[in-house]
């Protein structure tokens, strides 16, 4: 979910809706409708229904250098029932550059609340980030059976407070695990969260079908996998997708206008237009509201603190590119692995 960053706006722009309606009948038909779950040696997998359809792609697609990417949706036309040509990728609602998947509706950001320890400087990253692409957010604590309740809601409380949906769980113990899977069903969602944390864990939890690697093992995996940037949409019996991710080893705030910075805070957004100078930056202005939100307990002190620590950051990388030089080589941050 990291972004290399075309222009936000650029990907919203394509927020146009995606036709669903289905083929009216007829014989031969409209090409059948399917969405890539896979990309993998050359070949897309579709998911059309209950068949996964192993596609090329049609050589006028490739010569025009169209980009088919794992969750976008296709028109195919069959060889057989298991092989099929990609004839046209439809509108795109969102595209993230990291992991790159197409039409997210929903991040997932797990966090464990001990072993490790919650990082919240990364979970506040990843839910800027996901703020910035208009995702769906859900936040996961997990591993709750290590912690007592006290101390899981004290981790959970500033999120709830912010207005996030938050789930306290356990993969171990079978805790949250409902929940997690109602959140999940008919939807596209990607998880995201530092390394060890149990997000494959937890949707084997969701699905023992799915039989992920978890531990020391799929670290292991996850390295090799994550050079090749390889993605898979996993189907969940609810009728969901899901990706699990080896977490987004970079997380970029590039992209992100200093100015805009504070919409992708709720508790920050829910005083805009309230401090007394317009384009208040929230830092050292005076007679600034969200200060005032911070002083009197109502914008958690921890988050205000990230909040101006990642405005500098991405202020700082406004000033780089505007001089012209690379924000990826330069000052992408590299959180874990
Ligand atoms: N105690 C406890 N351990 C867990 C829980 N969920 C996952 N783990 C363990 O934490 C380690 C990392 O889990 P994994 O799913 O691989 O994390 P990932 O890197 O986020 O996919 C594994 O050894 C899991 O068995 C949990 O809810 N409670
Ligand atoms: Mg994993
Ligand atoms: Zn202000």
């Amino acid at each position: 979910m990291s972004p290399k960053r075309e222009p936000a706006r650029e990907r919203q722009l394509v927020q146009q809706p995606v036709s669903n309606s289905c083929s009216d009948s007829g014989s031969p038909g409209p090409a059948p409708e399917g969405m890539v779950v896979k990309a993998y040696g050359g070949y897309f997998y579709v998911r059309a229904g209950d068949r996964v359809v192993e596609c090329t792609v049609r050589g006028r697609l490739k010569k025009e250098k169209k980009e088919i990417l794992v969750g976008d949706r296709v028109r195919f036309s069959e060889v057989d029932s298991l092989r099929g040509v990609i004839e046209e990728v439809l509108p795109r609602k969102t595209r993230l550059v990291r992991p790159p998947v197409a039409n997210v509706d929903q991040a997932v950001i797990v966090s464990a609340v001990s072993n490790p320890d919650p990082d919240f400087k990364l979970i506040d990253r990843l839910l800027a980030i996901a703020e910035s692409e208009s995702l769906e957010i859900l936040i996961c604590f997990n591993k709750v059976d290590l912690v007592t309740s006290y101390r899981a809601d004290k981790i959970s409380r500033p999120y709830r407070a912010a207005g996030y949906r938050v789930l306290k769980t356990s993969a171990k113990a079978g805790a949250g695990i409902r929940r997690l899977s109602r959140a999940l069903a008919g939807r596209v969602s990607v998880f995201a969260g530092a390394s060890g944390v149990g997000k494959s864990a937890l949707l084997n939890a969701v699905q023992p079908g799915f039989r992920l690697k978890t531990g020391e093992t799929s670290r292991k995996l996850e390295r090799g996998r994550h050079t090749t940037r390889h993605v898979e949409l996993l189907q969940l019996d609810s009728g969901g997708l899901v990706a699990d991710t080896p977490g987004f080893s970079r997380v970029s705030l590039g992209g992100i206008a200093p100015e805009e910075l504070g919409l992708f805070f709720p508790e920050i957004r829910r005083f805009v237009g309230q401090c007394r100078f317009t384009g208040c930056m929230h830092d050292r202005e005076p007679q600034c509201a969200v200060k005032e939100a911070v002083a009197r307990g109502e914008i958690h002190e921890t988050r205000y603190n990230h909040y101006l620590e990642f405005l500098y950051e991405v202020t700082h990388l406004a000033r780089l590119q505007r001089e012209g030089r690379s924000i990826d080589k330069d000052s992408t941050f590299d959180s874990f692995q």
